[in-house]
């Protein structure tokens, strides 16, 4: 055994033997970075390998990590045993199991991400594969590719954010609709087309019950050939069944929106009086035509719903206002 080895050994003996004579763990930290620590003497017996002869490298470098182990897990086992001395030592530090534990506060998801993520179920189990699209968006999708000018006065419906930094040709918003979507959707595919567009959107108006300044809106557009008003009417009601529930009362009234023809809406009977959940229609021809297609062809469907009423009416919610007060009380019901 080489000189070196003999070292090693011996200072693995007098570590071990100063490890047995510690009774406190400020003390065996102190021992943990004499003896096996980044500036110990094992450590840089390691740093100094290279200066010791090649024959004996492998061999000494073998033994420095041996110890090393050992020394670790000597270390650990110390540690314990002065855990237990603790207890043994302090019998009079009982714990009381009888004690009530610490409630945990785990969070949950808010309602409307519930009720957008029913919404996105129940189209996904009628064939419309989501899609998501920007939030701030340009007029020329906002409103002019869908048929609302400037000067139209359906622009009155959808009171706007405007930001600022914009282009003044097509100056940028908040959108106020999910419907831009449809336009961006066909821009860059065929049909068959079935889609739902979930998406926050902002209007800049007077809160009131059923009315925020910003809600959840989930678009669906539908392209096919030969689709008609009734597979419109027949999505819509089994789409109201399967959320609602079989007993819902629902209406569908006639409505104008220019990127549709005809244009309908849809309300659900609640709380004595019908609550409007979405607009809806047949896209409009020259809309089918804009994208490129013959609309003697290809038609389509779409609706834009509105999910905090959607969520109103799963809930029983009698204030849209409700969601996003950030109230513990109203959110932990969820
Ligand atoms: C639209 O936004 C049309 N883009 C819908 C559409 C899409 C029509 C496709 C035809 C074809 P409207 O402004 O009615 O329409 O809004 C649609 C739904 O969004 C409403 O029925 C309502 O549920 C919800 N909504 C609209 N404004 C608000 C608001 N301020 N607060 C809460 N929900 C709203």
């Amino acid at each position: 055994m080489s000189s070196m080895q003999e070292q090693l050994k011996n200072l693995k003996d007098e570590a071990i033997i100063a490890l047995n004579e510690i009774n406190n763990k400020d003390s065996v930290m102190q021992w943990r970075s004499k003896y096996i620590g980044r500036t110990s003497k094992l450590a840089s017996v390691l740093k100094n390998l290279k200066d010791i002869p090649q024959e004996q490298r492998k061999d000494v470098g073998q033994l420095v990590n041996a110890i090393k182990k050992d020394l670790e897990s000597a270390y650990l086992q110390r540690i314990d045993d002065l855990n237990n001395l603790d207890i043994d030592t302090h019998p009079s530090v009982e714990i009381d199991i009888s004690l009530p534990g610490m409630p945990s506060r785990n969070g949950g998801l808010h309602p409307i991400t519930t009720a957008l993520n029913k919404t996105l179920d129940v189209l996904s189990k009628l064939g419309f594969s989501s899609i998501e699209g920007p939030e701030a968006e340009t007029s020329k999708y906002n409103f002019d590719s869908l048929r609302i000018p400037d000067d139209h006065p359906a622009r009155d419906m959808w009171d706007t954010f405007w930001l600022n930094a914009s282009d003044a040709d097509d100056p940028l918003l908040l959108r106020t609709h999910t419907s831009p979507m449809q336009i961006r959707f066909l821009e860059e595919n065929d049909p068959p087309i079935r889609i739902a567009v979930p998406g926050k959107c902002y209007r800049y108006e007077a809160t009131d019950a059923t009315h925020e300044w910003m809600m959840h809106q989930v678009e669906i557009l539908a392209i096919d050939k030969n689709i008609s008003i009734s597979n419109l009417k027949g999505t819509l009601q089994s789409f109201a069944y399967e959320m609602f529930g079989l007993d819902a009362k629902i209406m569908l009234r006639n409505s104008y929106f220019p990127f549709v023809e005809p244009g309908v809406e849809m309300a659900v009977f609640f709380r004595g009086q019908w609550l409007e959940v979405m607009g809806a229609g047949m896209v409009h021809p020259d809309i089918i035509k804009a994208a490129g297609y013959d609309p003697s062809v290809y038609t389509g469907f779409a609706a834009g719903m509105g999910i905090e009423r959607i969520a109103m009416l799963l809930w029983d919610i009698e204030d849209i206002r409700y969601f996003y007060q950030n109230d513990l009380r109203f959110l932990n019901k969820f």
